[in-house]
């Protein structure tokens, strides 16, 4: 699929260190990156309904992250999912009478330009689960045939089975067991499992943890001919086959929020270790969860800020961009009109004091630009990144263009 323009990125003179990244499966920093060119798959939208501010902060943690890969010297690989099929998009669909393509496509062009008004970099690779079905259903049968899956009868299905993944099976047989990545206890196992679109008490199944890997066709539901029979894919599959597709085993990065820590991102790399023998990323990465009006911001509470009513109310993308930035991206946090207010303010500052023609001081720019980039590598700390140039403007410097070229690089925001 196509994805969004690319925004401008000045470079800086001198390098980055590349950064290091708090690995949810180590429980520890890690300094992520491998020969010349990181590799990043990072969850993409169920496009069901428009962008809130909860994907914009982790969509901008990841482009925060590339910034910093690039001005390492490093070249990026960055590949990302659209969940174009599930049931959630389904539901919608059937509750508004729209066609779940329609919706989905009409979800998807208003995320792209949510995401190139913040400019948020573009994956190489965008990749819709329609558009890899066959590589979806090969890789189930593979599985299969491994004995890392096995069929469940479907009695009220004329196609044949569903398919399961065989979290014990696929342990014995490859470099991953079930709480590797996440590390949770058993009961927070079956209530996430329970909570974010698992079945655990599907009759048939050989364990209550198992994830769907293949649904059966159903009447009324989208179906397509398959090597497993027509059906649909079940959710955690779509990632490990797109991610091992386009970037390889073993890449750097897989990032995502953290709901997406159990079952998505543990049964995912479940499944990519069955497949490939290999774990499937140095570092699982993830966000923590925006909250607006005491809840987390979600589709399925509609508790939402979007992006796009924002922008089109007049707000400056860039002091959205800066609200998210000003909180650091493992922390949960609830947006706040106030706050958006306190980052119109320091964008109106900036952009006075770090424009091309602006009055030099006495600081040093050069020594500014050093301590933001050492923010950035330590975990992306972005808030004391905000706080390194809000002093650097606070006290003048020497070449204010040049940490305004900075502040653009790196933090995405061109004064
Ligand atoms: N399509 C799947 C991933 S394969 C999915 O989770 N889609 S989503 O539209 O629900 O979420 C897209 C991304 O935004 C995910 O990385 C999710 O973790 C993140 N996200 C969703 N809600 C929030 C929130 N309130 N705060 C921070 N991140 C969020
Ligand atoms: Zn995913």
């Amino acid at each position: 699929m196509k994805a969004w323009k690319r925004p401008e990125i000045p470079t800086l003179p001198g390098f980055s260190a590349a950064p290091c990244l708090y690995d949810t499966a180590t429980a520890g920093l890690v300094e992520a990156h491998t020969g010349d060119t990181a590799r990043i798959y990072v969850c993409g939208i169920t496009p069901y309904d428009a962008t809130h501010m909860g994907h914009a902060a982790t969509y901008l943690a990841y482009d925060t992250v590339q910034r910093v890969w690039l001005d390492a010297g490093l070249d990026v690989h960055f590949a990302q999912n659209v969940t174009d099929i599930d049931d959630p998009l389904l539901e919608r669909a059937a509750a508004t009478g729209v066609d779940w393509r329609e919706l989905a496509a009409s979800q998807v062009e208003l995320f792209r330009g949510d995401m190139e008004a913040l400019s948020i970099l573009p994956p190489e690779d965008y990749v819709a689960v329609t558009e890899v079905l066959d590589g979806i259903a090969e890789a189930v049968r593979r599985l299969l045939a491994s004995g890392a899956a096995y069929e469940v009868p479907t009695p009220d299905s004329r196609a044949g089975s569903d398919i399961y993944f065989d979290n014990a099976a696929a342990a014995g047989m490859s470099p991953w067991e079930l709480g590797d990545i996440s590390h949770l206890d058993a009961a927070t196992m079956d209530r996430f499992f329970r909570e974010r679109g698992g079945d655990p008490d599907r009759e048939g199944k050989r364990s209550t943890l198992d994830p769907l890997l293949w649904r059966a066709a159903r009447d009324g539901e989208p179906s397509w001919e398959s090597v497993v029979g027509a059906g649909r894919p079940g959710w955690h599959i779509e990632c490990s086959v797109i991610a091992l597709k386009e970037l390889g085993r073993d890449f750097t990065v897989q990032g995502g929020g953290s709901d997406l820590i159990f079952p998505h991102h543990e049964m995912s790399a479940g499944h990519a270790a069955a497949l490939s023998g290999h774990p499937l990323a140095r570092v699982y990465s993830h966000t923590g969860m925006v909250a607006y009006q005491g809840e987390k911001m979600s589709k399925s509470l509609g508790n939402l800020v979007l992006v796009s009513k924002l922008t089109a109310s007049g707000v400056d993308a860039r002091a959205i961009r800066l609200t998210l930035l000003a909180h650091h991206y493992r922390s949960d946090w609830e947006w706040t009109d106030a706050a958006l207010g306190t980052a119109q303010d320091r964008l109106a500052l900036w952009t006075d004091r770090l424009s091309a023609n602006a009055a030099p001081g006495s600081g040093s720019a050069d020594g500014a630009v050093a301590a933001l980039r050492e923010a950035l590598r330590i975990d992306l700390n972005t808030p004391a990144a905000l706080a390194v140039v809000d002093a650097a403007v606070a006290s003048g410097v020497d070449d204010p263009a040049l940490l305004g070229r900075a502040v653009h690089a790196l933090l995405g925001i061109e004064l």
